[in-house]
């Protein structure tokens, strides 16, 4: 355990990296994956068992705690991490993002953003200074930069305005962060699929200067193909000796993409969402398990899985107990998904330091490629 925060970069392979974050909760090895756990839960699943799959860290949300229970609440209770009984390090967003996509009457001025809540129609506001301070009450190790991510496609006057705003919005961050030891603050890149803007965000961020650097702004509405195009380049504009953190993001291929250009840190809905809709994750692909060619199989969802839902349950159990809504269903296919996604990050890890990256991408894409058993 170490007092401080800091990044050690063990080993490269191509663009690909692996290290270590180390904080004063724990390290984080990298290339990490974040489950999120939004409500102060990752859903479905007990702490302790999101520490099994492999999790090092978990991605809280600054807009969804300061409506419901309140940031003073859990500040008051002594903070999220006790609250919600996780020791590790957690991550949490802004608010900004999650404002734009959730709450009713937006309004953005310079000064940050009012909206009515999702929940109950209460007024409420956030401003680079509010969301440093909410993040700071809920005790969060790894703090982002309130921003503003345009939805694509957006016409490249409106990505310009907006990524100057946030760049704005990120010196006031800086300013309201202040000096925390063993607390990190993240800047985040924005700029569309601009490459010139997102040059000028990336020199706009570095010249505040952050612990860590994230890439926003992507995964909304532009495609893999698009979204690739910007992780080309866009890694490469960001501080060598810092993790760099692309935001939501994504399905298993999106994750091997990214790590292949450059990026050490993700966060994604996907395996604890889908776990509760019944769609496994899984090396051979995406399983439907309410599809009816599943009610008579014995064998389990993955016989290569580890995790607890294929060591010990059979398709058939999986697929009645999804059909018949019992709570079982989501909790034994997020551990899955969730365990499917740690392992794709450790194997990522093992091979990055063996300089076999490409090797184990093939892999990855030719298991894949063989669709499900
Ligand atoms: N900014 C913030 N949170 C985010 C994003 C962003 O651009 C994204 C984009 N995929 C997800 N979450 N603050
Ligand atoms: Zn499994």
């Amino acid at each position: 355990m170490t007092a401080t925060f800091s990044f050690d970069l063990k080993a490269t392979d191509g663009a690909a990296r692996t290290g270590v974050i180390s904080t004063p909760r724990g390290n984080i090895r990298t290339p990490a994956f974040m489950p999120v756990g939004t409500a102060a839960t990752v859903k479905a699943m007990m702490p302790e068992s999101v520490a099994a799959t492999g999790a090092d860290i978990l991605l809280g949300n600054t807009y969804h705690l300061m409506l419901r229970p309140g940031a003073e609440r859990i500040e008051r209770l002594g903070g999220l991490h006790k609250f919600m009984n996780w020791e590790r390090p957690i991550l949490t967003d802004s608010g900004g993002f999650q404002v734009m996509s959730l709450a009713d009457l937006r309004k953005l001025t310079e000064k940050g953003v009012t909206f009515k809540s999702h929940i109950d129609g209460s007024k409420h506001e956030l401003t680079p200074e509010r969301s440093m301070e909410i993040q700071r009450q809920l005790g969060s190790d790894i703090v982002m930069c309130f921003d503003e991510c345009p939805a694509l496609p957006s016409d490249r006057a409106r990505i310009e305005d907006s990524m100057r705003l946030s760049m704005r919005w990120a010196a006031r961050s800086r300013e309201a962060f202040g000096d925390r030891p063993g607390h990190a603050l993240f800047g985040i890149q924005q700029g569309g699929l601009e490459q010139d803007l997102r040059q000028e965000s990336a020199d706009a961020l570095r010249g505040i200067g952050f612990d860590g650097y994230a890439v926003g702004g992507l995964a909304v509405g532009e495609g893999q193909e698009a979204m690739f195009a910007v992780l080309d380049y866009a890694p490469a504009q960001l501080p060598v000796d810092k993790p760099r953190y692309l935001m939501g993001v994504g399905k298993p291929d999106d994750i091997v993409g990214a790590v292949k250009r450059g990026i050490d840190m993700m966060d994604c809905v996907l395996p604890s969402r889908s776990g509760r809709t019944g769609q496994a994750f899984t090396r051979r692909g995406v399983v439907n398990i309410k599809n009816a060619r599943h009610a008579d199989d014995p064998r389990p969802l993955d016989e290569q899985c580890a995790c607890p839902a294929c060591s010990k349950y059979s398709r058939a159990y999986l697929h009645h107990v999804f059909r018949a809504g019992e709570m079982i269903s989501g909790m034994l296919l997020t551990w899955h998904n969730l365990h499917y996604f740690q392992e794709i990050m450790s194997g990522m890890r093992a091979a990055i330091e063996e300089g076999a990256f490409e090797e184990w991408e093939r892999g990855f894409h030719e298991t894949r490629a063989k669709g499900d058993i």
